[in-house]
């Protein structure tokens, strides 16, 4: 295999950084930034990546897109974008030969190691947990930058950091298994380091077409939890129940469970047996169970961080949901029957479609589909055969989809070829269903909740979500006129 490329004379490469995305493109300023060498590779070669390409180009880091990985004579340090395998042949041979490897969240970890970091992993749940932390500290008056997998790079933070542009408090990092996997010390504790606070929300199967088997994706999940000093592990999870044993200094949170550390009793949130919120208007806010989880996961870590309770309060009034998670994007009045339309984009495998479907009430028609992820859909499918009226798919994964549901002798259901035909199906579906309801001020729900990754038709799930609320929102206007 040929995997030394040429490089012009007189370069010092130094560090090559793999992958344009936004992670690739915060390291590579990072690293510049502290002088260095840098040489950025993406295999792909589009608009947006050209424009990136010559953003940084400016700073004097060449961008080589459109082909695959080579490695540059003289390198020293390779990093590695989170959404690129970490046994990437190349990588491999970096490594025979003695070549630093480093993901690109390790990479910002030692700019930031001297501050007080909340690590938050798991399957579901962990956006959301991360944004309500970051809204603790902040109505503490504290700057907790809310960074990682949710969007915000982690190098992106370290270059601020490292310019005096920002001055944060603590890091509330949310880290994903591919960000943990390509860390050997990310959040690593010693007795004279800052607080490290580690949250699991969830473990249910996922990228498992990455990590191989759920025992290697536990693992790097695992690895957080056994480099904090404290950590916050959700007890209403069953497997993460079955370890409950496995860790100490451990908040263990519940929402049934009366020996848990923070629990809920009624509608009244405690910590360590004191009464801290009531959570009505937060369950109105952020319907479902696994919000009001997210929320007890956030404040467990937020008071072993020292965050008063009048702040926890504070927050849990402030906080509006996330957007792409059971977002409202629109409502029609059709006659009494308001139908509302449910932006929840970021469900991308079945246990996140099963979440959004447990947390609304019927009726409700569900628009489904995508990339298929590998897991078990069966669960999804029998709330589908419970809850949801009727069922519309799209994208690559809509035909298997369509025979899965046939298989439980489910028969409302269409294919379609795009989420804008879609919107407007499901409209018309609403509608009808609107003439026969027993209770015709019963809300009805339009919900995008794909349980598929977005790949096969959007660039991100937030694109597929930003088009789901355009498509609502047009809709709507079209009404009006
Ligand atoms: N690329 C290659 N070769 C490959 C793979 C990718 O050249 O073999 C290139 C692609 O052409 C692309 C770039 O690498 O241009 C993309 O890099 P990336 O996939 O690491 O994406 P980023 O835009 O840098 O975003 C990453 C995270 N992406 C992934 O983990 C896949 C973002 O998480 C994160 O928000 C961002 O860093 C900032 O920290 C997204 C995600 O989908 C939300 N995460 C997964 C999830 O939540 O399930 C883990």
């Amino acid at each position: 295999m040929h995997l030394q490329a040429k490089v012009p004379r007189g370069i010092d490469v130094g560090h090559q950084v793999l992958g344009l995305g936004i992670a690739g493109w915060s390291a590579a300023r990072l690293l510049r930034a502290q002088g260095k060498e840098v040489w950025v590779w993406d295999e792909q070669d589009s608009e947006l990546l050209r424009q990136r390409q010559a953003e940084l180009e400016q700073e004097g880091i060449p961008v080589h897109l459109g082909q695959p990985f080579q490695l540059l004579p003289g390198v020293e340090q390779v990093v590695v974008s989170p959404g690129i395998a970490w046994d990437h042949p190349l990588l491999q041979e970096a490594r025979r030969q003695g070549i630093e490897v480093v993901g690109e969240a390790e990479l910002a970890w030692q700019f930031l190691e001297h501050l007080p970091w909340v690590g938050i992993t798991g399957t579901n749940g962990k956006s959301t947990t991360t944004a309500l932390v970051a809204e603790m500290f902040k109505a503490a008056g504290l700057e907790g930058i809310p960074c990682g997998n949710i969007g915000l790079p982690l190098s992106q933070v370290a270059l601020e950091t490292w310019q005096g542009q920002r001055q944060p408090d603590w890091i509330v990092a949310e880290l994903s298994s591919y960000q943990l996997e390509a860390s050997s010390r990310l959040m690593q504790s010693s007795p004279s380091s800052p607080p490290r606070i580690g949250v699991w929300t969830t473990f249910t199967p996922d990228h498992l077409e990455r990590h191989g088997t759920l025992e290697r994706y536990a693992g790097f999940k695992a690895r957080l939890l056994e480099r904090a000093q404290w950590r916050v592990v959700n007890g209403e999870d069953p497997y993460l129940f079955r370890r409950r044993r496995d860790w100490e200094n451990t908040y263990w949170v519940s929402l049934q469970d009366p020996q848990a550390d923070v629990l809920l009793r009624g509608s009244t949130l405690y910590i360590q047996g004191e009464a801290v919120a009531e959570l009505e208007d937060f369950a109105e806010r952020c319907p479902g169970p696994h919000n009001l989880q997210n929320l007890l996961l956030a404040a467990a870590a937020a008071h072993l961080a020292g965050i008063p309770n009048t702040a926890i309060q504070g927050a849990i009034r402030s906080f509006a949901g996330m957007p792409h998670r059971l977002e409202w994007v629109a409502q029609i009045q059709v006659g009494s029957t308001p139908i509302r339309f449910v932006n929840d984009s970021k469900a991308t495998n079945y246990e996140a479609g099963w979440v959004a479907l447990n947390a609304l009430s019927p009726p409700i028609i569900l628009i489904a589909g995508g990339r298929a992820k590998q897991g078990d859909p069966s669960a999804w499918l029998r709330l589908i055969q419970a809850k949801v009226a009727r069922v519309l798919l799209i994208g690559e994964a809509a035909p298997a989809l369509a025979q899965a549901l046939q298989a439980i002798r489910y028969t409302d259901v269409e294919i379609l070829p795009t989420l804008e035909v879609a919107v407007e199906r499901a409209f018309a579906a609403a509608c009808s269903l609107a003439q026969a309801l027993a209770d015709p001020a019963q809300p009805i729900t339009v919900l995008l909740s794909p349980a598929c990754a977005s790949f096969d038709q959007y660039p991100s799930f937030e694109h597929r979500g930003h088009h789901f609320r355009a498509c609502c929102q047009a809709l709507v206007g079209s009404l009006e006129r």
